[in-house]
């Protein structure tokens, strides 16, 4: 099944699933929304689409991402690790050998080519333009989301900029507070591509926001890619077409042409204001800081535009599945540069960059600690806080496994490492801003080499006994159901990769 086209049929496809519930009341887009969506959310509850929003003629769709189920029709998968593998597989494309490889060697060459963005001369998104004086930001329903925020935030938008050295595309997510009809901040933090064109710069940087796209479009522009990587690359690989782009208007730049609205405009070299505070994914306001004036020169949108929104807020939030496919997608990306890692995982309560568990093939004495830097070193990775280091058949998902062998395979004084590095910059904790300590725990097996007595056994029961008992289970007449592997749901279960360890 192909990805949704756009907004809208992507829209039609969520109602069709019954994925999506249209509200029809009049709702304020001051704190009501939020509070309407973080219980729909928090409940597993579908896409909204509030079509009467006080104050605007747009419609608001928020919750798109909501659920994992969403999630996969976004893709077009039937899980997230399939989408993963899609990419894994180009990444690991080898010299075909023989004819049939040779034939699914062309496939993926295929799939490279479609992913590359292509220009059209006209597109729905500039079907009304709205230029200079006539740029108007009152006309969005933008949300006011938590009682502590100064103003209303553009929440769901794909900034796009090119690098002044090299014409380089980036799309970014980047929130935007409203500071008035024709400007807004834009929050891109200190590590991120966005800011570093910015910063390139010598004077005026063009900037274009495109608001509700694709779904799958929409979450690259989410997507960690290294700096000289497009995501609207990435987008069409992912959608198996490519993204459409017509020239902005006002900006030398191109922008999707499916997009409901897009705003065109430009940040300039030490043009900037306090943004913030803002009710963040943290769980905590993030703390006004200096961010560049984003000055709108045009705006264009469909006729009947949509406008699309996010909270964020206390974990589970909507933006927990934008991660979570980050997670999946970029595994195999990830075991290109570190092949040791099996799997890990990014604890949603962590808000992603606190937490990281990871499970590896150990095969030498410190390997728990070389991959632990490895990550310090990845992408946005490196700005993780913890990292946590479990053998390979450890299942990283299950969260009490993990915390079990935490507990019982860790001697504080030789298996954790505190060390220091760059860190989240909404992340309040450390002294400084965006950089401070990081804890690795290495809760594997250790050898003598690395300092440890002989390693005991894992209690294990043998396979005959347990097939017997499998077998002879109805006959004790033990009404609850058997646990699976000792614990039912719990410790042994799900567990991926087993390995003898004696
Ligand atoms: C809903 C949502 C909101 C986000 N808001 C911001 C933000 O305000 N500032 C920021 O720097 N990153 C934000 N991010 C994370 C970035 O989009 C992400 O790090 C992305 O990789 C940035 O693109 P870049 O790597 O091209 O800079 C947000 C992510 C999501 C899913
Ligand atoms: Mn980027």
């Amino acid at each position: 099944m192909a990805p949704p086209a756009d907004l809208r049929e992507w829209i039609r496809l969520l109602e069709q699933e019954g994925e999506l519930v249209r509200v029809g009341t009049e709702v304020d887009p001051y704190l009501e929304i939020t509070e309407i969506v973080d219980r729909t959310v928090k409940a597993g509850g579908p896409a909204l689409l509030f079509e009467q929003v006080a104050g605007s003629d747009l419609p608001l769709l928020i919750n798109q991402f909501g659920t994992e189920r969403r999630m996969c029709l976004a893709f077009g998968a039937p899980s997230l690790d399939a989408v993963g593998e899609r990419l894994g597989d180009v990444l690991e494309m080898q010299p075909p050998e023989g004819l049939v490889e040779k034939v699914r060697g062309l496939r993926k060459l295929k799939s490279i080519a479609d992913s590359m963005p292509k220009a059209v001369r006209s597109g729905p998104c500039q079907e009304v333009v709205l230029e200079g004086d006539a740029v108007d930001l009152d006309l969005l329903p933008i949300q006011h989301c938590w009682p502590g925020d100064p103003a209303p935030f553009v929440t769901l938008p794909a900034v796009i900029t090119a690098d002044p050295r090299n014409g380089r595309r980036n799309v970014g997510m980047y929130r935007m507070q409203k500071i008035d009809r024709r400007s807004t901040f834009m929050h891109w933090q200190t590590h991120k591509d966005g800011r570093m064109d910015w910063l390139a710069a010598d004077g005026k940087l063009e900037v274009a926001v495109a608001l509700g796209l694709d779904p799958v479009t929409a979450y690259a522009a989410s997507a960690p890619l290294p700096k000289h990587v497009d995501e609207f690359m990435l987008a069409g690989f992912l959608r198996g077409e490519p993204v459409e782009l017509v020239s902005g208007r006002t900006v030398s730049l191109e922008v999707p042409a499916n997009a409901e609205i897009v705003l065109e405009g430009y940040v300039q070299r030490g043009d900037v204001g306090l943004e913030g505070p803002f009710g963040d994914h943290t769980g905590y306001y993030s703390p006004p800081a200096e961010f560049p004036v984003f000055h709108v020169t045009a705006m264009t949108m469909r006729r009947d535009a949509i406008y699309p929104s996010i909270v964020v807020g206390k974990p589970v939030a909507e933006d927990a599945w934008l991660g979570k496919a980050t997670e999946r997608i970029f595994l195999p990306a990830i075991r290109m540069s570190v092949p040791e890692i099996v799997d890990y995982d990014l604890p949603v309560a962590g808000a992603f960059h606190n937490c990281v568990l990871v499970s590896i093939r150990k095969a030498f004495p410190g390997h728990a600690r070389k991959v632990m830097h490895a990550i310090w070193g990845l992408g946005l990775l490196s700005l993780s806080k913890a990292v946590v280091v479990v053998d390979e058949w450890v299942d990283v998902h299950d969260y009490e496994e993990v915390f079990f062998r935490v507990c019982a395979n860790v001697d504080p004084k030789r298996d954790v490492l505190v060390s220091e590095g760059p860190l989240d910059q909404l992340d309040h904790a450390p002294t400084l801003e965006s950089y401070g300590g990081k804890l690795g725990i290495d809760a594997t097996h250790k050898g003598p080499e690395e300092g440890a007595r002989p390693w005991p056994d894992e209690i294990r029961m043998s396979d005959e006994v347990r097939a017997l008992v499998d077998r002879r289970w109805a006959e004790y007449g033990i009404d609850s159901e058997p646990a699976v592997d000792g614990r039912r749901g719990g410790l042994f279960h799900g567990a991926r990769v087993r390995r003898d360890t004696s």
